[in-house]
């Protein structure tokens, strides 16, 4: 069994890319970040595990990376009309995915259910939960004030600049059942932390307690990928966030922030330079170089083969 801990486009790529991989689909969990989740026009909007969610049924939007494929603007386009919120931009067929998941957790199921149902129902083959069935929010803290994350992701267009993150909610969060259970199985056979921001995605997902002492404390080798790619981010902010945070944008600085998770390190063939400085740095990680840039199918596939083959080859060093 593999567990994949995911954001948003990008992770979702490497995670399509494991569930192509592996003989058998449902020997994948993809763990996603809900830190991103917000309540929008009384809509419960999940957006991290809907891009996963439509990129592992082949159906997410091959454009933007998030939303549906072949999707239609009717509702937004009238909303605007009335005067309505639509910075925010929901599909109209995606429109379907907030509307259902709003109605049956108001009808008392968990986020975990609600999930996974509609990933089957939408031929996902392999398994997805929440980091969390309790509510996380990320908050940003810019040079503007606190802004909540799609505010700032969204609508400011990540122009504030960041100053700190906080995770609302985190503190009392409890991990979700197949989170849990899955770092308790023993047939676990790696833990693969996707190429996602390292900051906005991944740090929810290690706010929740315990989260980090077990994964550190996982037998199975954990592998992070490096969303960072020749000092630039592959999508999104993370190499302006480590720009502003006084931080050096580089492959480095993600293996560090992770380094009392890690057994192995991927980063892109471009960044091999830096591997024997990372490797001397952070003692006894071991760091591999593979094509991690994304373009399309085969290459989500080939990076999750050389990421499997990666944990193979640490589980039996
Ligand atoms: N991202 C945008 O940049 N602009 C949008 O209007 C937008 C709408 C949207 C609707 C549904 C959904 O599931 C995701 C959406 N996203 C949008 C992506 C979302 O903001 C994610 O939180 C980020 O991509 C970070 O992972």
């Amino acid at each position: 069994m593999i567990l994949a801990l995911a954001g948003g486009v990008g992770g979702a790529k490497l995670a399509a890319g494991l569930q192509a991989a592996l003989g058998a689909p449902d020997q994948l969990l993809t763990v996603v970040n809900t830190g991103d989740d917000f309540e929008h026009l009384g809509l419960s909007i999940c957006p991290d595990l809907d891009t996963v969610m439509y990129t592992l049924s082949g159906r997410a939007n091959p454009e933007t990376g998030w939303g549906l494929a072949g999707e239609s603007w009717h509702f937004l386009d009238a909303l605007a009309v009335l005067g309505g919120e639509s910075w925010f931009r929901l599909g109209d067929r995606d429109l379907a995915t907030h509307v259902e998941r709003t109605h049956r957790m108001r009808a008392g199921e968990s986020l975990s259910a609600v999930t996974a149902d509609l990933a089957a129902r939408l031929g996902v083959p392999s398994r997805i939960a929440p980091m969390s069935d309790d509510p996380v929010r990320t908050v940003v803290e810019t040079g503007e004030g606190a802004l909540p994350f799609q505010e700032y992701f969204v609508r400011r267009r990540c122009e504030p600049a960041v100053r700190d993150l906080r995770f609302e909610g985190a503190p009392a969060a409890r991990m979700s059942a197949a989170f849990e259970a899955a770092l308790a199985d023993p047939s676990l056979e790696g833990v693969i932390v996707c190429p996602s921001n390292p900051y906005l995605s991944v740090d929810p997902i290690l706010a929740v307690p315990g989260v980090r002492a077990k994964l550190a404390a996982c037998p199975a080798p954990v592998v992070g990928v490096s969303p960072i790619v020749g000092g630039r981010a592959i999508k999104g902010p993370a190499a302006k966030i480590m720009a502003e945070l006084g931080v050096e944008a580089s492959a480095r600085t993600v293996a560090a922030r992770y380094r009392d998770l890690l057994d192995g390190f991927v980063l892109d063939e471009t960044d091999r330079a830096l591997a024997p400085r990372i490797e001397s740095e952070l003692a006894g990680l071991r760091v591999r170089e593979e094509p991690t840039v994304m373009r399309g199918p085969d290459d989500r596939r080939r990076l999750a083969a050389g990421v499997l083959a990666f944990a193979r080859a640490l589980r039996e060093s």
